[in-house]
């Protein structure tokens, strides 16, 4: 594998998962693929698990690790090109991206959705400007419209907790207080249409995702209908995607927070969240915290998702 993106670039995903679970079991098993080999991680916005997940895979293969948060200390970097840079930035991407090719050999790149430009936003404008001019393999680690490593790891933690071939997954939105991007739901859709799960989509009318990421999952907007007989719960705030309201939020209503109440129209679901999550507006104190929240355990397998992409691509090198 070169690149990995998206879902697609994986392959057969039973084999991927399969390869996670074997990784699980013995996770320093190919600490000899990445001797001498360096990964540098991007962060052009904050993380805590991709950050510390990432880094502690790239270890356990044996790599050094370099970490740059282009906001702490490095140049403020313009990414359009045709500017005239007599501004605030003293730097453009299109050098700054081979010179941070020479001193490694793979690259991972966190480059949030800016809701300033939605065609910009979902041609992945600045992953791919990495893809192209850095000579690298680049993985995202939380890219403008998708988070693989955060989807691959949710399927890994459905397919341990599954109790049957089929379970009834249900991506819900809830409410918060900032435009956050579409990028995990995206990501999770996109992923569990892979499956052949009952998967299902609700959301308040407005919030409806690109056609391209919801495809064949059931869209319902009734949040208490679409709980019924549910397996898992994944939760997630995102901003309206369609025009004329990108990058808005159209809500904030707390009916639509996950709390005791809906998780008992379930059929005993485990609740997912990809984290950070905001208490009490996204979550209840009382379901985060209950014996059916395995959010902690995704958290987790954010470790074994990086691996298995991060073993793949040094086995490309
Ligand atoms: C980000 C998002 O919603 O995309 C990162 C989630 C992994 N969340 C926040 O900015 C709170
Ligand atoms: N879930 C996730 O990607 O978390 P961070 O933003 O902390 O990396």
């Amino acid at each position: 594998m070169r690149n990995f993106t998206c879902v697609h670039d994986l392959g057969d995903l039973n084999k991927a998962v399969k390869e996670a679970f074997e990784i699980k079991k013995d996770r320093f098993k190919h600490v000899e693929l990445g001797r001498n080999k360096t990964l540098l991680m991007i962060f052009f916005n904050s993380s805590l698990r991709t950050r510390l997940s990432t880094q502690k895979a790239a270890m356990n293969l044996g790599m050094n690790t370099i970490v740059l948060d282009i906001n702490q200390g490095a140049w403020k970097l313009e990414t359009e090109r045709g500017v005239i840079m007599d501004g605030d930035k003293p730097e453009h991407l299109l050098e700054a991206i081979p010179v941070m090719g020479c001193y490694c050999d793979i690259i991972g790149v966190r480059s949030f959705a800016k809701f300033e430009n939605k065609e910009e936003d979902y041609t992945e404008m600045v992953i791919n400007q990495f893809i192209k001019y850095s000579g690298r393999p680049v993985f995202s680690m939380e890219a403008a419209t998708r988070h693989p490593l955060q989807s691959f790891a949710d399927l890994i933690t459905i397919e341990e907790y599954k109790k049957t071939a089929r379970p009834k997954v249900v991506l819900t939105w809830a409410p918060h207080p900032r435009a956050l991007p579409q990028a995990v739901p995206n990501s999770f859709a996109e992923w569990m249409n892979e499956t052949d799960y009952d998967f299902v989509i609700t959301h308040p009318k407005g919030y409806e995702l690109a056609p391209e990421f919801s495809g064949k999952a059931k869209i319902e907007y009734d949040q208490a209908k679409a709980f019924e007989g549910a397996d898992f719960i994944y939760a997630k705030n995102w901003a309206a995607y369609a025009d004329p309201n990108y990058g808005q939020i159209l809500s904030t209503d707390r009916a639509w927070t996950v709390d005791e109440a809906k998780m008992k129209l379930t059929n005993n679901a485990y609740f997912m969240h990809c984290l950070p999550v905001r208490r009490n507006m996204i979550v209840t104190d009382d379901v985060i915290e209950s014996p059916q929240s395995i959010v902690i355990q995704e958290a987790a397998n954010r470790e074994i998702s990086a691996q298995v992409v991060l073993k793949r691509i040094l086995e490309g090198l």
